[in-house]
């Protein structure tokens, strides 16, 4: 047996915990780490061109795959160049294993070449602490299995987060004290929790009484690996289901029991059926700002009159935002099973005329969102109808990452989301770039479907650095650019402010009115196949030559700066008084 290093134990445990992919970019901090994963077996390398890039594709891959993928950086720069992933994937419960190199521990406090440690030895952990569950910092290369294990288990355990482990540099290839690998096999336990059942059985009672019940899924479900529990429950009990934007695609929304996306960005159906329902049973989800239109009561839910039911893994998101009557604490798919068998085992409820009253409202909903797809006209595409073409173009499970922007609210409230797709929109962290960099990761994740990254000229501006890696591991995303040449979103909320724009338009200030960046030359020089899409008229042509790319391909799909939102849905608002007054709230029918 030899000796191992540092390095070469953490490349071990990382592959004995189930990591596949290990994307970064090294520097003399991270070295050793970075040849101790391409020396070894189990390992991919996916190298990038910008740390933001491997921290995006590191929590949408945790996403999908419900694996944790590895982000590496070099000293405070490549850290620094990483947050916003890491932040992000905190903002929205993600995991991610971050691996930071950092300064020699001989050289801190004394200006070693790019350590930060001006105000305290080491500071970059500091950059790391607000953005991560934990950081570890090991001392000796004696510390790196346990450190990692312990790591490993609290990004994935609970709510998911990610954490980090800053390594300082000599400890990567110090003997880390044994002959061969470590036996992992004790340490790396993961069990489930499962709720108590006395609170279940008064769950399935409340449920059993409510005459008007609601589902709303948050991404507890999908990251719980909770979607098949979902169906049945749903299905057995005939109880209309809703999703939250994160939450999107839990539950199959060409099923009649879906009524889309509540929350500002969601439809008008799901907002009235939120505001009609009586129970509302809340599955991984804590009813933020954006899902709970700004907590204006009336907007998205009717608290006064509602009564909620909140299940979660962890009980610190129980009853953020309402008072609750129950609370489930544990594994979603614990909860789901145990809560069908407790429905199972008294009277279904008779949910006929609730759904009917939902059916009115769906019918009306329909129609207002039929009537905001318009094609419009030649270099001012309407987002709709781009929406449409997509969803027509493939039958296939897909994966799709939203970005940030008013092109990010179609998707949410009208792209229909079916079983087995992935759609994955931030709404804790909403960082622009997510959408592209993100979408490596969903590409990782499930490579045999497709994968769209769905984004603005804004955003695909700020992530341009990721086009390359896209194209170099020829992976099957097709992006598409609704190019209003702006920050749309920024630009028309200042117009209803103030009737002017400022820093908004991509026009040089007013110098350049013509600009326009050549999204698809860019993309092209890149070794990406692209198109411009000028006409309405030939988006499904577009999207049947992109989709079937047999790599990587590019839509620039010319819209302009008049196209908005779509219309209906929730609110966002300011705040006024609406957070501090939840504590007063008088509680529903039955409620705590
Ligand atoms: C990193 C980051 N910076 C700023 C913002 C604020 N912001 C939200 S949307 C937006 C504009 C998005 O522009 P674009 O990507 O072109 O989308 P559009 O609204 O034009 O569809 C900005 C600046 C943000 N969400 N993330
Ligand atoms: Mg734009």
């Amino acid at each position: 047996m030899t000796r191992m290093t540092g390095a070469e134990v953490l490349a071990d445990v990382l592959q004995e915990v189930g990591v596949e992919y290990v994307a970064g970019i090294p520097g003399h901090t991270v070295n050793d780490f970075a040849l101790a994963v391409g020396a070894s077996k189990g390992l991919r390398p996916i190298l990038v061109r910008h740390e933001a890039t491997a921290t995006f594709a590191a929590d949408v891959y945790f996403r999908i795959s419900g694996k944790p993928m590895v982000a590496f950086t070099h000293a405070f720069p490549g850290a620094a160049n990483g947050l916003v992933g890491l932040a992000n994937a905190y903002a929205d419960y993600s995991a991610v294993i971050h691996v930071g190199g950092d300064t020699a521990s001989a050289a801190l406090g004394r200006g070693g070449y790019q350590e930060l440690s001006r105000q305290f030895n080491g500071d970059t952990a500091q950059l790391l602490r607000p953005v991560t569950k934990r950081v570890w910092q090991p001392r000796s290369a004696s510390d790196i299995a346990q450190n990692a294990v312990a790591a490993y288990i609290t990004a994935v355990s609970g709510r998911p987060g990610p954490v980090s482990l800053n390594v300082p540099q000599e400890i990567w290839s110090e003997d880390a004290g044994s002959d061969g690998a470590p036996d992992i096999a004790g340490f790396a336990v993961r069990g489930k929790s499962r709720p108590d059942q006395s609170a279940v059985e008064r769950t399935a009672t409340l449920i059993g009484r409510a005459a008007r019940p609601l589902i709303v899924a948050g991404n507890g479900v999908n990251v719980g690996r909770a979607r098949a529990e979902l169906m049945t429950l749903a299905r057995e009990n005939g109880i209309p289901v809703a999703t939250t934007a994160v939450g999107k695609g839990a539950f199959p929304e060409d099923d009649p029991l879906s009524v889309g996306v509540v929350g500002w960005t969601g439809s008008g159906l799901a907002n009235a059926a939120a505001r009609a329902a009586d129970l509302i049973l809340v599955l991984g989800a804590r009813l933020a700002e954006t899902t709970a239109s700004s907590w204006a009561h009336g907007a998205t839910f009717n608290p006064g009159a509602t009564t909620f039911v909140q299940a979660d893994i962890d009980q610190s998101a129980i009853a953020n935002a309402y008072p609750v009557a129950e609370a489930l604490i544990g594994d979603m798919t614990n909860v789901l099973a145990d809560l069908e068998l407790s429905l199972a085992a008294s009277t279904r409820p008779d949910l006929a005329d609730w759904r009917g009253q939902l059916s009115a409202e769906r019918a009306s909903w329909a129609q207002t969102a039929l009537a905001s797809r318009a094609p419009g006209t030649t270099r001012s595409i309407g987002t709709g109808a781009v929406v449409c073409a997509l969803r027509r173009s493939s039958a296939e499970p897909l994966n799709l990452v939203n970005d940030c922007g008013k092109h990010h609210k179609w998707i949410v409230q009208q792209f229909e989301a079916r079983k087995d797709d992935y759609v994955v929109s931030s709404m804790g962290g909403a960082s622009m770039g997510i959408g592209l960099a993100g979408a490596i990761g969903a590409a990782l994740a499930r490579p045999q479907v497709r994968t769209v990254a769905w984004l603005g000229d804004g955003g695909l501006s700020m992530s341009l650095a990721a086009l390359p890696t896209v194209a170099e591991y020829r992976l099957p995303i097709t992006i598409v650019v609704i190019d209003d040449a702006a920050y749309g979103v920024v630009a028309n909320m200042q117009m209803n402010q103030k009737g002017r724009t400022a820093f908004s338009v991509f026009d040089g200030s007013g110098t350049n009115p013509d600009y326009r960046l050549d999204f698809a030359a860019v993309a092209r020089a890149c070794g990406i196949a692209a198109r411009v899409v000028a006409d309405p008229g030939e988006l499904t042509s577009a999207f049947g030559w992109a989709m079937q790319q047999d790599g990587p391909s590019l839509l620039n799909i010319i819209s302009n700066r008049q196209s908005v939102h779509p219309a209906g849905g929730g609110v966002l608002q300011p705040l006024a008084q609406n957070a501090r007054e939840l504590m007063w709230l008088p509680s529903g029918d039955g409620g705590a």
